[in-house]
C-alpha cells in the first residue's frame, strides 16, 4: 500500500497592495502576477484610485486592490515574500508612509492573531481604511475577523460613515 503524506494545510489570506508611484496601474498589474507565484487560489479585487489617506506629506493619489489566496507558508515567510515582491518592483523607504511604487500589506492570516515586531495580524488599521475593508468584504463575507469576532460583512456594514458622528 502506498503511503501518503498529510498534505501541508493551506491557510486562506488577504493581500492589501497598493501603489502611488510611477505606472501604478503597471505596478498593480504586476503584483497580482507576482502574488501568484506565491498562493494559490488566487483572487483579484477590482482596482481602485483613492485619495492618500494619513501621510505625512503630499502624495500622489493611490491606486488599491486587494487579493485573498491560500498559501503553505507560515506568517513570517509570507510576510518576507511580500516584502521582497516589493524590492523587486523597486521599492524604497525614504520615511515612514512615503510614496512608493508597491505596499504589500499582509491582512488576515487565516484566523490567527500575531503580535511581532514587524509582525501584527490583523493588519492594525484595515478596518478603518474602507480601500481594503470594503473589497475584502465583497471577495469574503463570511471570513470572521479574529480580534473583533464578527464577519467582514458586518465590519462593513457598521463601519462609521462621514456624517454620523
Ligand atoms: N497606504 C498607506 C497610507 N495611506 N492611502 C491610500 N489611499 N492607499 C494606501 O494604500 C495607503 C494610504 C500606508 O501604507
Ligand atoms: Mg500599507
Ligand atoms: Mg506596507
Amino acid at each position: 500500500m502506498t503511503q501518503r503524506r498529510p498534505a501541508t494545510p493551506r491557510v486562506r489570506v488577504a493581500v492589501a497592495i497598493g501603489s502611488n508611484l510611477g505606472d501604478r496601474a503597471a505596478h498593480i498589474a504586476w503584483a497580482c502576477d507576482g502574488l501568484g507565484r506565491v498562493l494559490t487560489d488566487l483572487r483579484c479585487s477590482p482596482v481602485e484610485n483613492t485619495a492618500p489617506l494619513d501621510v505625512p506629506d503630499a502624495q500622489p493619489d493611490y491606486l488599491n486592490a486587494v487579493v485573498i489566496g491560500r498559501t503553505t507558508l507560515a506568517p513570517r515567510a509570507l510576510l518576507e515574500a511580500l516584502l521582497r515582491l516589493e524590492v523587486e518592483r523597486g521599492r524604497t523607504r525614504p520615511g515612514v508612509r512615503s510614496a512608493r511604487t508597491l505596499d504589500l500589506d499582509l491582512i488576515l492570516y487565516g484566523e490567527r492573531v500575531i503580535d511581532e515586531p514587524g509582525l501584527q495580524v490583523p493588519h492594525p488599521r484595515y478596518r478603518e481604511r474602507d480601500f481594503v475593508l470594503g473589497p475584502l468584504a465583497r471577495l469574503a463575507p463570511r471570513w470572521r475577523d479574529p480580534v473583533r469576532g464578527v464577519i467582514l460583512a458586518a465590519l462593513w456594514r457598521s463601519r462609521r460613515l462621514p456624517g454620523r458622528g
